[in-house]
């Protein structure tokens, strides 16, 4: 098999950028090692920042996001039993626009398989020869073998090709944190007008939604915390002890889903290595308190689609020479954005005081400060990094 640009993975990095890219006439197959069903229902981000949706949009697939989407204009921080709202609309002049992942997935896969294109879901054994850009893959039993021009690796942080570059040409930049999330997705109407992020002593708590039917919320528990350890009513004391609020009760229903999630900040410098370009998860994960992850992989593969239809307009290879730096500045950007935001609002175990009066000063001084406040919106609705 041949193609111009073959792509590791279907989750929204791999998906968009095929859009993009039969927007300009450029050839691409997707393989996806799990099955449409999976990649469909696997619950991950909610938040979208502006640019995000207008990608959407402008790349014909936002009909849906338009009709459905839930635009917010601020966030609520809550802490020593008090709610404060970050009016981000009236600091910055943007919003952001609340739409699960597994929406902006399922409408990526209907329009792509709408046009025939080839996306070959269940594939196995998957890997990749950088040096001759090939991905070999097991489909339907028979060993294949894609020649690319170039390979586009959004596989997600487990994926084979970041792995696939030779020792010693990729740094890494880690960090893990002491807790994870566990999260909830609920079928009761949310109890709050816009996001909710709540420190308290217990630990961390967000109240999210994907409808207004469906909520999604999160507590911070243990970094290998097991999901079996807790039952429905646990979980809705937790949200309730940690979101209480004078004259506001949190609404419960039946959960539908829950699982936990681990929390770590990674970079891997550069992106790409010989015509094998990273985006995605596959380069950078950032812990969600930030509600950085969807937008980051959205973000990479606007810029590699454009630097790839560049190349085959032109011949030239400026703009993918240039792809790993563009990219990795916004990455860091929002990698110090959402490192700050978790580390403000979750419990550090074995914390000292001093610590705790560190987070409890800079919620005060968001509170009170417009500047500080600007500081957090303009980053949480998405920043022209310069
Ligand atoms: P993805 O991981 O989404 O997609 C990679 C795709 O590659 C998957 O379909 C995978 O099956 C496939 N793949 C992997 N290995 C392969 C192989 N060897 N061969 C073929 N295919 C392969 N962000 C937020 O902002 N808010 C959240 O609440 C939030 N929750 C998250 C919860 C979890 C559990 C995770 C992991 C991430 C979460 N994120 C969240 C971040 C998330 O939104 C990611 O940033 C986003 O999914 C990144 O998209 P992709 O880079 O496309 O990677
Ligand atoms: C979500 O809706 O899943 C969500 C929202 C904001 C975050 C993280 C997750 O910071």
């Amino acid at each position: 098999m041949r193609t111009q640009v073959g792509i590791v993975g279907a989750g929204p990095a791999g998906l968009m950028l095929a859009r993009l890219l039969e927007l300009e006439g450029i050839e691409t197959v997707i393989v996806e090692n799990r099955s449409r069903e999976y990649c469909e229902q696997r619950i991950r981000a909610g938040v979208l920042e502006q640019r995000s949706v207008d990608l959407l949009v402008d790349a014909g697939v936002g009909e849906r996001l338009q009709r459905e989407g839930i635009r917010h204009g601020g966030i609520h921080l809550q802490f020593d039993g008090q709610r404060h709202h970050v009016p981000m609309r009236e600091l910055t002049g943007k919003a952001i626009v609340i739409y699960g992942q597994t929406e902006v997935v399922k409408d990526l896969i209907v329009a792509r398989l709408e046009n025939g294109l080839p996306l070959l879901f269940e594939v196995e054994r998957v890997a990749v020869d950088v040096d001759r850009a090939a991905i070999g893959f097991d489909h339907d039993g028979v060993r294949r073998e894609l020649e690319c021009d170039f390979v586009a690796g959004c596989d997600g942080f487990h994926g084979v090709c970041r792995a696939s570059i030779p020792a010693g040409v990729l740094r890494t930049f880690e960090r893990e944190y002491p807790f994870s999330w566990l999260g909830i997705l609920a079928q009761v109407a949310p109890s709050s007008d816009e996001l909710v992020y709540a420190h308290h002593e217990r630990g961390f708590a967000l109240l999210s939604l994907r409808s207004p039917q469906l909520s999604r919320y999160y507590v911070q528990v243990a970094p290998d915390e097991d999901v079996a350890a807790w039952p429905d009513d646990r979980i809705w004391d937790e949200l309730h002890t940690r979101t209480s609020l004078e004259g506001w009760t949190l609404a419960a229903g039946p959960i539908l889903e829950k699982g936990v999630t681990g929390m770590r900040s990674f970079v891997t410098e550069p992106m790409q290595h010989g015509r094998l370009f990273l985006a995605g998860d596959a380069a950078h994960i950032v812990p969600p308190t930030g509600a950085k992850g969807l937008n980051l992989a959205l973000a990479d593969v606007r810029i590699l689609a454009e630097s790839l239809a560049h190349h085959y307009r032109t011949g030239s290879d400026e703009l993918l020479a240039a792809y790993s730096h563009e990219c990795l500045r916004r990455v860091w950007r929002a990698e110090h954005f959402s490192w700050w935001m978790t580390s403000m609002l979750h419990r550090l175990p074995g914390e000292d005081l001093f610590d705790l009066k560190l987070q409890q000063s800079q919620l005060r001084y968001l509170a009170s400060s417009e500047a500080a406040a600007t500081s957090l919106a303009e980053n949480y609705v998405g920043l022209d990094v310069v």
